[in-house]
């Protein structure tokens, strides 16, 4: 892992319908984050907050994708400040704000690597597109957008394709809509679910996971939205699903990863203050990447 990094927040809540998720980046930060990385003997440059475009007056509620002028704005964005982070040779981490973001970070991320690889770690899948979105909500759209899926506006977001769908890794997967599973069947999509985990162990699945991402890909990306967890662990989230990753998992499947020595770039999204237990899911997070930026416990 890189020792010089910046953290940049991206507080964006057009993606989804529950407002406070756009507070996420700074509850996260009030966790302290800054300096159990700086512990770790990290570099952190604050890259501040990617200006988020304000939702257009006279939205329709029932779009097919909701707000997507002013997602596809901030996309835009979020790729440019992303951009110019790997360019100043730093690791990208990315505090959200809700999923949709990662339209952006992907976009960056895959013009800096030959074949990007990625780690999502959620409840969902995201790979809804307008024509098979049960809620027009652009959070639940960002894979299948990199995949080069969905409306133009957003697939548009950088430069050439983004994602191969064989570089994909889905990880604590319970709650897809029926589009979504036709679109992972179609391509072939690599999700443990929370079925294989209780089956096989959070242990044999990210060692699977690390060994065939690593033997094809030169960057791998995480993308860790909260509601991976379950909401015992993790309450502050817009759309929790019950049965999920427990607490202990996620340190170990983190702790893999910090141990594989393969990210190279990240991103915690999804935690939304108002829903939280007293800043139970921003701590989460940020206990969350102690481990996947090293932290040891002995
Ligand atoms: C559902 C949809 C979703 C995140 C919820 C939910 C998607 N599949 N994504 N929370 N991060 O509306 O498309
Ligand atoms: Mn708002
Ligand atoms: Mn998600
Ligand atoms: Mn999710």
């Amino acid at each position: 892992m890189k020792n010089e990094m910046t953290i940049v927040s991206v507080p964006m809540d057009l993606g989804q319908a529950r407002r406070g998720v756009d507070m996420g980046p700074s509850a996260v930060r009030y966790a302290g984050v800054f300096e159990r990385l700086e512990a770790l003997g990290y570099n952190i440059k604050d890259g501040g907050d990617v200006a988020v475009a304000t939702e257009k007056a006279g939205m329709k509620q029932e779009a097919a994708l909701k707000d997507l002028e002013a997602v596809a704005e901030t996309s835009q964005r979020i790729e440019q400040q992303v951009t110019e982070i790997h360019e100043a040779g730093r690791f990208p981490l990315v505090l959200g704000g809700d999923h949709s973001i990662s339209i952006g970070t992907l976009a960056a991320h895959a013009a800096q690597a030959e074949n990007l690889g990625v780690i999502w770690y959620d409840a969902h899948v995201d790979l809804n597109t307008g024509e098979t979105s049960p809620s027009g909500n652009i959070h639940g759209m960002p894979l299948a957008v990199a995949l080069g899926y969905g409306d133009k506006k957003l697939t548009s977001i950088g430069s050439g394709p983004k994602l191969k769908p064989e570089n994909i890794v889905i990880v604590g997967a319970r709650a897809l809509d029926e589009g979504e599973k036709a679109f992972v069947q179609e391509h072939n999509i690599c999700v443990y679910t929370m079925h294989d985990i209780d089956r096989r162990g959070m242990s044999t699945v990210m060692e699977e996971a690390i060994n065939y991402l690593r033997s094809r890909c030169d960057q791998v990306h995480l993308s860790l939205d909260l509601d991976g967890l379950d909401p015992q662990d993790a309450p502050g989230v817009g759309t929790p699903v019950v049965g999920g990753v427990s607490y202990r998992e996620s340190h170990l499947a983190m702790e893999m990863l910090a141990e594989a020595e393969m990210i190279t770039s990240a991103e915690f999204v999804e935690v939304n203050p108002i829903l939280d237990e007293r800043n139970k899911t921003a701590e989460a997070a940020a206990a969350l990447m102690g481990s996947l930026f090293g932290e040891k416990l002995k």
